[in-house]
């Protein structure tokens, strides 16, 4: 009898113990909030994983930079301190120059020229990140970006000393040659870099002026419709390479479907978010042509400078870009 149960408590347990291991839940990394709708949108992929693999692959969601800051996400799923991760492309800029691509000013103007150049931009993209053991999942833009200042622009001097907010290359050279103190803050810091006298003017998009709540120290928002940047998610290829096949369609098909409702929400959010701005207060207005003018050869000098020093790899996504 005493050998009856031990064998069958032994068989429970590995039972129990081969169930566990059919199960993988990976970590992903972000450096947004939960709330934004980047975020909702990883959470709702994450969903139709589960159900897909019927419970097989969960995907448990860390946002906020709380498992690693948004510039180090991709180094440390490439170190394995998460198995996926998002970030936004242009973080990566250091370590793969063409992630730059979709932050380069005044190139693309609407969301059909953004996924244009997405087009272009990815196989790229992909073999970088297989040189460095991960898999792209999929990607989605921001909305456009624009101008949030506190005070009126009415000439270039207007920026000069002021403390813009910077959060990556791009908006980084753009203080410098307007002549701003360029002040490095994370998107989530926004709020509070405001209220504390830290930061003057940014650009970015309207949707990130209204989920940082910036009416109050912002008054003014310009639409220059500057760049569409976009967050990237992604998997380490150990971690994916170790699914079984269905699992690794159901993440395919589940990222395919997220990058599809990502774009569309990024796209009437680009709106909403404008009016949500004025409705808080904020004058949206057009700033005046020649200082419109002057910020175009800013990006135009910028769009030079990153041809230069990425070289090859640039031109094989802006000459079809422009030829298309
Ligand atoms: N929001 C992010 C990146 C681009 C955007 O619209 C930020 O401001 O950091």
């Amino acid at each position: 009898m005493k050998k009856l149960l031990i064998s069958v408590l032994c068989a429970v347990s590995l039972g129990h113990t081969s169930a566990v291991m059919a199960q993988t839940t990976w970590k992903l990394a972000t450096g947004y909030r939960a709330e934004s709708f980047h975020t909702q949108n990883i959470l709702q992929f994450s969903r139709d994983i589960e159900q897909a693999t019927a419970g097989q692959l969960k995907i448990q969601v860390h946002p906020n930079n709380t498992l690693a800051k948004l510039n180090d996400i991709r180094q440390a799923v490439v170190d394995g301190k998460a198995e996926a991760g998002e970030t936004i492309m242009t973080s990566m800029v250091k370590d793969i120059p063409i992630a730059g691509a979709d932050a380069v000013p005044f190139v693309v103007s609407s969301y059909k020229d953004a996924a244009r150049l997405w087009k272009l931009q990815r196989p790229g993209i992909e073999k970088h990140f297989a040189q460095r053991g991960l898999i792209l999942l999929y990607t989605v833009p921001w909305p456009p970006q624009g101008l949030h200042s506190s005070k009126p622009i009415r000439s270039l001097a207007d920026f000069k000393g002021t403390q813009m907010r910077t959060y990556n290359s791009t908006t980084l050279r753009i203080a410098e040659l307007l002549g701003a103190k360029p002040v490095d803050v994370a998107m989530v810091d926004v709020g509070k870099a405001l209220a504390e006298g830290r930061m003057d003017n940014m650009i970015t998009s309207a949707l990130t002026g209204v989920e940082n709540k910036v009416w109050g120290a912002i008054k003014y928002y310009y639409e220059i419709n500057g760049w569409f940047p976009k967050n990237v998610v992604f998997v380490s290829s150990k971690s994916f390479d170790a699914l079984k096949p269905e699992a690794r369609s159901a993440v395919r098909k589940a990222a395919a479907e997220a990058e599809a409702r990502g774009w569309a929400a990024s796209e009437s959010l680009a709106s909403s978010a404008t009016e949500e701005l004025r409705q808080n207060g904020i004058r949206i207005d057009r700033i005046p042509p020649d200082v419109e003018l002057e910020i175009k050869r800013m990006g135009e000098k910028f769009s030079r400078e990153w041809v230069r020093t990425v070289g090859n790899e640039a031109n094989q996504i802006f000459v079809p870009y422009y030829l298309q």
